[in-house]
């Protein structure tokens, strides 16, 4: 990969055809360690159990914990993360936020975890991206545990389903058939909404435990509903990871859709020192001098 491109040209054509992408070893073994310390033993009594933003797919086969950069702000310099950043900036352009973040921990159990679906229920499934359009949302599913089986709560994906749309029929999804993917832990998987995904069963012993990170383009609402303060959270933060985490920050008060909210420097702040010189960068810097000089007036 030369320093102007953010992918090579065989990860973006996957990204783009397969509609997701398996980014290996995104996280050091260290940092996986760290992430399970601190999510820490799913124990009746643990604290887990006890924070106010738990949920679960509706049938008590995994534990998911929303608003999750709330309950572990450590893991807010993940938005960034020098592994993945390159292919949220290549599928989505610069013009993002991070609105929320998941821990799913999910039980051994027979049966599929989770249906096939695509994200965003009713509303977001008639939306779908164009071959080469900038895609609205993607999740970025960090992986803390392997998977390295069939059948050990796999991410399931339909390639190239991100494209067509979702059946509409509990019949019809059925049918769909999807593959397991493999990944070891600390490889993370990057797809937009509108793929076709689920969970296949867990015959394991150990559940299988991923944090997601939930990107949209910027004008999107947060999805968590906690709010936190940035200002006042412990963990330093980049100023591109302070960017990515706006929607969240109780101090937030700008419009978020139009060209105004963007500082002078946005563009060289979402690019940082690591994508500095690929090609993309000029592009969207043309956008931002033509749009913030010609709607001025
Ligand atoms: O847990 C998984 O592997 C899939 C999660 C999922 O389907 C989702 O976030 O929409």
């Amino acid at each position: 990969m030369s320093n102007t491109e953010l992918l090579n040209q065989q990860e973006l054509s996957s990204l783009r055809s397969n509609g997701y992408l398996v980014v290996r070893k995104a996280l050091s073994s260290e940092e996986v360690q760290s992430c399970r310390a601190a999510i820490g033993e799913l124990s009746e009594d643990s604290a887990l159990r006890k924070l106010p933003y738990r949920g679960n797919a509706g049938n008590a086969r995994d534990i998911s914990i929303i608003n999750a950069l709330t309950a572990f702000p450590e893991f807010m310099p993940l938005v960034d993360n020098a592994r993945i950043f390159g292919v949220v900036l290549a599928a989505m352009g610069p013009y993002i936020h991070v609105v929320g973040a998941e821990i799913l921990i999910r039980f051994p159990h027979p049966q599929p975890l989770l249906r096939m679906h695509t994200d965003g229920g009713p509303s977001l499934r008639e939306i779908l991206p164009q071959e080469n359009s900038n895609w609205l949302a993607l999740k970025c599913q960090f992986f803390l545990t392997d998977c390295l089986e069939l059948n050990r709560a796999n991410f399931i994906v339909v390639p190239g389903s991100h494209v067509n749309r979702f059946p509409i029929s509990a019949e019809e999804v059925d049918k769909v058939q999807g593959q397991q993917l493999m990944v070891n832990a600390g490889d993370a998987v990057l797809f937009p909404w509108s793929l076709w995904h689920g969970v296949g069963p867990h015959l394991g012993l150990i559940s299988r435990q991923s944090l997601i990170v939930k990107y949209a383009q910027r004008w999107a609402r947060p999805q968590d509903d906690a709010i936190v303060n940035l200002q006042a959270i412990k963990t330093a933060l980049s100023p591109r990871q302070t960017t990515l985490l706006m929607p969240l920050d109780k101090h937030l008060n700008a419009d978020l859709g139009s060209y105004k909210w963007m500082s002078s420097d946005y563009i060289d702040v979402m690019y940082g020192e690591n994508f500095s010189t690929v090609a993309e960068k000029q592009y969207y810097k043309d956008i931002v001098n033509f749009g913030t000089d010609y709607y001025k007036e």
